[in-house]
Order: structure tokens, then C-alpha cells, then sequence
């Protein structure tokens, strides 16, 4: 693994593209301020300041797009978790990779695959953590109710510590991941799902989807229940 801190930049994730060709597989790129950072679906990621995390992990773990690699952002969401439980908090995940503490957004991911042609260059695996962030900032940020992990344990936080542990798990069950899929997760996923059992309303791309949260199914897709209707999502918001 290695590690590129960046003084400042637009977005990791852009930058992590732009230099894709010369990056190795498992390279991490951070940058200190983020001006451009983006969120899925053209939305944006703000910059709470220069003490919270902005990443991108490079990988290329194979020349061929495997289905696993779509799962990659809820292992990573599980890897969150378990962190965020060595402080005493207890994080919940909505489905399929926000992490939730209190019910409020605490980290986004957004993963990136970078194809050329036929051709799978790689991924990009992007992801802000709010470490510290002062309480006025979070109650700006529009559509979402937002914390830090300063904010819920009521002391500042090492961001450089807070990262290498965040990395040493991550990749310390990685290939792991790899080679079994979703279903290494599972267990660790569902335990800490928010969403199951209840009435939801999904917004999949420009359509609304409603249903009772059954479960995630074994490639880690929503199975949702409409009426005795049972249907599966791959992409999609909870609303
Ligand atoms: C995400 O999108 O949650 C993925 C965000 C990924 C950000 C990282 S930072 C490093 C890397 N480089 C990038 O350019 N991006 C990645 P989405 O699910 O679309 O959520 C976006 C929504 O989250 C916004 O519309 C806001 O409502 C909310 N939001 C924005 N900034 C936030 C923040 N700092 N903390 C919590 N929520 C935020």
C-alpha cells in the first residue's frame, strides 16, 4: 500500500482518474482540503475542514470486471463500522453504504469503475470520514442530517491515526473479501442494517420504488416485498 497526501485538490477521486495509468493497484490518495469533492449522481461531498478524511483507494485487482467488485463499498461500509465501535459508538448502516451514527451521515462512498472500451483499468474506491467538524457546518449541509465522530464523542480526533487504522483494516481483509464476495460480510452487514423490516421508499434513478425491507440477499441486493410481491434492487437511495 502507499499513501499520497495532497495538499489540496478539486476531488481525489478525480485525481485518482486522471493518474490511474501510473498509480499501482492498492494506492491510497488523500488530500488535506477538497474543493470539488463529489457524492453519486452528480451531488456534492462538502469539505467540513482540514481535519477530516478525503481518499480515494486505487485498485486493480484483476484485468476483468468481477461482480464482487460492486460489493466493494459495503465491505468498506462494515470496515467503518467496526472502527466506529472501537470508540463505543454504535453505527448502523443503510442500505446500500451509508454510515449512520444516531441516525445521521457520518461517511459517504462513492465508488468509481474505470473502463476503457472493453477494457477494466481499475476502481476508485472514494470515501470522506468527518472527523471534526464544528456543529453550524454539519447543520448546513442540504437534504441530510450529518455528524462527525468529534461531534459524538465530544473530543477532537487524530485524523492521521484515525486513517491507518481505518487502511490496516481495510486491507487486512480484503483479499479475503476478494475471493468470497458479500457473503464474508453478511452476517457483519445485516447486524448492523437500519432499514430491515420497514416500509421504504427507494428512489432508483428517475423512478420511486415502495416496499417492506425484507432482506439482503447473498449479492448484497435490497429484497424488497410490495404486497406479497417480492422484487430485488442493485442501485438505489433509501429516501
Ligand atoms: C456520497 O454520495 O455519500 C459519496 C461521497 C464520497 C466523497 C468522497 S471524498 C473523497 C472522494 N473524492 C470525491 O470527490 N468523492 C469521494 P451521496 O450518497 O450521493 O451523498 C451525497 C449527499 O450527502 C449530499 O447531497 C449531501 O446531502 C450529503 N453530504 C454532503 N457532504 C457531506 C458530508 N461532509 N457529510 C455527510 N453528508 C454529506
Amino acid at each position: 500500500m502507499e499513501l499520497i497526501t495532497l495538499k489540496e485538490v478539486d476531488s481525489t477521486n478525480l485525481y485518482a482518474k486522471k493518474n490511474l495509468e501510473i498509480f499501482s493497484d492498492r494506492t491510497v490518495v488523500r488530500a488535506l482540503r477538497q474543493t470539488f469533492g463529489k457524492g453519486r449522481l452528480s451531488r456534492k461531498w462538502v469539505d467540513l475542514g482540514e481535519n477530516n478524511l478525503f481518499l480515494s483507494i486505487v485498485l486493480k485487482p484483476s484485468e476483468i470486471f468481477q461482480d464482487v467488485y460492486s460489493n466493494l463499498t459495503q465491505y468498506l461500509s462494515v470496515v467503518l463500522c467496526k472502527l466506529f465501535e472501537k470508540y463505543g459508538l454504535e453505527p448502523q448502516i443503510k442500505w446500500p453504504n451509508d454510515v449512520l451514527i444516531n441516525g445521521k451521515k457520518i461517511a459517504g462512498i462513492l465508488c468509481e469503475t474505470v473502463m476503457q472500451g472493453a477494457n477494466f483499468n481499475g476502481l476508485i474506491l472514494g470515501i470522506g470520514i468527518n472527523l471534526n467538524a464544528a456543529e453550524k457546518d454539519v447543520k448546513a449541509i442540504p437534504d441530510k442530517a450529518v455528524t462527525a465522530l468529534n461531534l459524538e464523542l465530544g473530543t477532537a480526533v487524530d485524523a492521521d491515526e484515525f486513517l491507518e487504522k481505518f487502511l490496516n483494516d481495510f486491507f487486512a481483509n480484503y483479499d479475503e473479501f476478494l475471493k468470497k464476495g458479500f457473503e464474508y460480510i453478511k452476517s457483519d452487514y445485516i447486524n448492523r442494517a437500519c432499514f430491515l423490516d420497514k416500509e421504504v421508499c427507494v428512489q432508483v434513478l428517475n423512478d420511486t420504488k415502495r416496499g417492506v425491507a425484507k432482506s439482503v440477499n447473498n449479492a448484497g441486493e435490497l429484497v424488497l416485498d410490495d404486497n406479497g410481491k417480492e422484487f430485488s434492487l442493485t442501485i438505489g437511495d433509501i429516501l
